[in-house]
């Protein structure tokens, strides 16, 4: 392949320089090349660039367009940009350092004016996917179709009372899911953007949800028999664009999915934004999945306090991130997810440096939280703390109730006659704070 021209020209592969570099444009803690347990810090963390915000993103929203222009947005026709677009965003994956990349069909390839069209439109971008992945050694972690922007799907996709436009759906994730395949996709998700309802006047709630279910098992069909070995992944988020959207959080994903004989082939892609949205913490959701064996990827950036929609923000608190990665960690970690910064740059921030500032800052915050994590547990403190708080179930009739050895009257008896009034034991949430406290600041 010949060598791209630079789209970057400005800026250079960004270094690890440590905590106290002044270099703006430098990790603090990150060091994509840091040694850890055997496996590098980039493999650990397996960053990932969602195209949609960083190559299609434009600072647009509700009140006013875009007022990010990027300079390689220009050429002959959709395609052409499009594949210019490719090299920038392949230049940002290497200068970042991030070993993946995500993207949505409609990412890559403008629609054409047939559904054939708009097929032909992506297979040339996923070729010329596949050679910039070659050469630059960046990765998929996964794909997934837009089933929410064009105004067929006003009315959701798989949940659209039109069985037309179903079909529709179904064609377009059956390419997606070819797209995916074709460049070694590690996951495949279904983010449900406008799978829920605006109104139950108009809603057969009950059907939607059959319907939701039947186009997940056609896609866990369509995979096997290509031969697609990636991970499936639902994505859940409570509403926006919809007043409500069926996969609401991780508890109500994981109840559709067992009512659905769906639960062995699907995990959760957990966004941070989208658990705040839910009335969650990030280490909520995570949790949740993780109890069930169904922690799956990260879609990494946060909300704002005070706006209760999805802002998308770059994260940088380390408290949160350091309780998220405590609940990975404990989990086992994220085997074939990762963390994919599915963020944008607020409105004003219109320099290419900042698509490079934020990223470094999102990065950075997440291998702090790595660190103090393992520091934690590697402690073992609060790991202690919590076995002990549960260690009347370890031994006696404790034991008995967890292996299911007592019943409701044997308890009684006990109660009556041997034990009496349980001893109340602190909590001891705000010295659990404290010491959470020292592990951040040491
Ligand atoms: C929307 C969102 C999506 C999914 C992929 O809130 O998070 O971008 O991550 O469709
Ligand atoms: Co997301």
């Amino acid at each position: 392949m010949k060598k791209a021209k630079a789209h970057f020209p400005q800026i250079k592969p960004i270094a690890y320089e440590g905590p106290k570099s002044a270099n703006a444009l430098a990790f603090k803690h990150y060091d994509p090349d840091e040694v850890i347990d055997g496996r590098t810090l980039s493999a650990h963390l397996r960053f990932s660039i969602a195209y949609w915000h960083s190559f299609r993103g434009t600072g647009g929203d509700p009140f006013g367009p875009g007022t990010i222009v990027r300079p390689w947005e220009k050429g002959r026709d959709a395609v052409s940009i499009a594949l210019t677009r490719m090299d920038a965003a392949f230049e940002f994956f290497q200068k970042i350092r991030a070993p993946f990349w995500c993207f949505h069909d409609r990412d890559i390839a403008p629609e054409g004016r047939t559904l054939a069209g708009s097929n032909r439109n992506l297979d040339r971008l996923v070729a010329h996917a596949q050679d910039l992945q070659q050469a630059t050694g960046v990765r998929l972690l996964w794909g997934t179709a837009n089933l929410f922007s064009n105004p067929r799907y006003m009315c959701g996709a798989a949940t659209n009372p039109d069985a037309h436009v179903f079909a529709y759906a179904a064609a377009q994730v059956k390419k997606a899911l070819d797209a995916t395949k074709r460049l070694g996709g590690e996951n495949y998700v279904f983010w449900g953007g406008r799978e829920g309802y605006e109104t139950l006047l108009n809603t057969n709630l009950k059907r939607e949800q059959d319907h939701l279910a039947r186009f997940l098992h056609l896609a866990v069909d369509y995979a096997k028999s290509i031969g697609f070995k990636g991970q499936f992944l639902i994505e859940p988020k409570p509403k926006e664009p919809t007043k409500h959207q069926y996969d609401f959080d991780v508890a109500s994903g994981i109840a559709f999915l067992r009512t659905y004989g769906l639960e062995r082939h699907f995990k959760f892609n957990i966004e941070t934004n989208h658990a705040t949205l839910a009335g969650h913490t990030f280490q909520h959701e995570i949790e949740v999945a993780a109890a069930a064996g169904m922690l799956g990827s990260i879609d990494a950036n946060a909300g704002d306090e005070l706006l209760g929609w999805d802002t998308d923000q770059f994260n940088t608190n380390v408290r949160e991130l350091t309780l998220a990665m405590l609940s990975i960690l404990r989990a086992g970690g994220l085997g074939s997810g990762g963390f994919n910064f599915d963020a944008k740059l607020r409105r004003p921030s219109i320099d290419l440096a900042d698509l490079f500032h934020a990223h470094i800052g999102g990065m950075d915050a997440y291998a702090l939280a790595f660190k103090v994590a393992r520091r934690i547990l590697a402690d073992g403190k609060f790991e202690h703390f919590i076995a002990a708080r549960y260690a009347s179930f370890d031994t006696g009739y404790g034991r008995d109730i967890e292996k299911r050895r007592t019943s409701l009257r044997d308890l009684n008896r006990l109660v009556l006659t041997k034990l009496g009034e349980p001893k109340p034991r602190s909590g001891k949430q705000e010295y659990l704070e404290n010491l959470l406290m020292q592990y951040l600041h040491q």
